[in-house]
């Protein structure tokens, strides 16, 4: 017999969903982002107020791999020649460096470079997927959709950074492709935290226009019920 669905207070109403048809999907938690000196400190950003979701990430990614869940992790990054880098992205603002130039931790937002890691404590393990991504959504020039699609996977759980920017642009993606998406509240972060709340705010306003938002613990009890 079929188990019956995970369900979790969540807003704006309540989340439902099955494990085999769900998967985790966290964004871009890679040294670039997190760390001093790469892409995110080169913007003029304080990368330290990204730092504080990490262990409720942790939580959650090791409950989920408890449970048998599929797990997706996601990098910004570009190949080393920029050919997937616009220039419009490169040339955009006075940022301290820009992308592909040499930083403390190789050269910037380039894929293969040590600002390219995702953080150790939320490490891929074997049988992993790991997308990397020439742009904000997790959807544009990636293989993502293809393979959830593969996997009979329709809901999908976002953690990771920044909010407003690669997680909020990647949910939106994945709801007009028909996924039911929800939101980590406390496994996501931005550098505005006046962006994060807004973008909370908007992504379940109008009946869960882009989906739900529910903070780490009920998600994460709701794996064990
Ligand atoms: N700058 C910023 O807030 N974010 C990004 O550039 N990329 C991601 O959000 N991953």
């Amino acid at each position: 017999m079929k188990p019956p669905p995970h369900t979790l207070d969540a807003q704006p109403f309540a989340y439902r969903y099955e494990l085999p048809h769900t998967a985790l999907v966290i964004i871009d938690m890679q040294r670039d982002f997190v760390e001093p000196g790469g892409f995110g400190e080169s913007l003029g950003n304080d990368v330290t107020k990204l730092q504080s979701i990490i262990p409720t990430c942790q939580a959650v990614l090791s409950a989920w791999r408890q449970a048998g869940g599929l797990v997706v992790h996601t990098r910004e990054a570009h190949a080393p020649d920029l050919s997937d880098c616009p220039p419009a992205k490169r040339l955009r603002g006075e940022p301290r460096l820009r992308i592909g130039d040499d930083g403390p931790m190789g050269r910037i937002l380039i894929a293969g470079e040590p600002g390219h890691q995702i953080v150790p404590q939320l490490a891929p393990r074997v049988g992993e997927f790991v997308i990397d991504k020439p742009g904000k959504g997790a959807f544009y020039a990636t293989p993502l959709h293809a393979l959830l699609q593969g996997r009979g996977i329709t809901h999908l759980v976002f953690m990771g950074v920044t909010t407003e920017v690669c997680v909020q642009t990647s949910m939106r993606e994945a709801n007009d492709r028909g996924y039911d998406c929800l939101l980590v509240e406390d496994g996501t972060a931005s550098y505005f935290p006046e962006f994060k709340q807004a973008t909370l705010d908007m992504i379940r306003a109008q009946g869960a226009i882009v989906g739900w938002t529910s903070p780490a613990a009920p998600l994460i009890e709701s794996l064990y019920k």
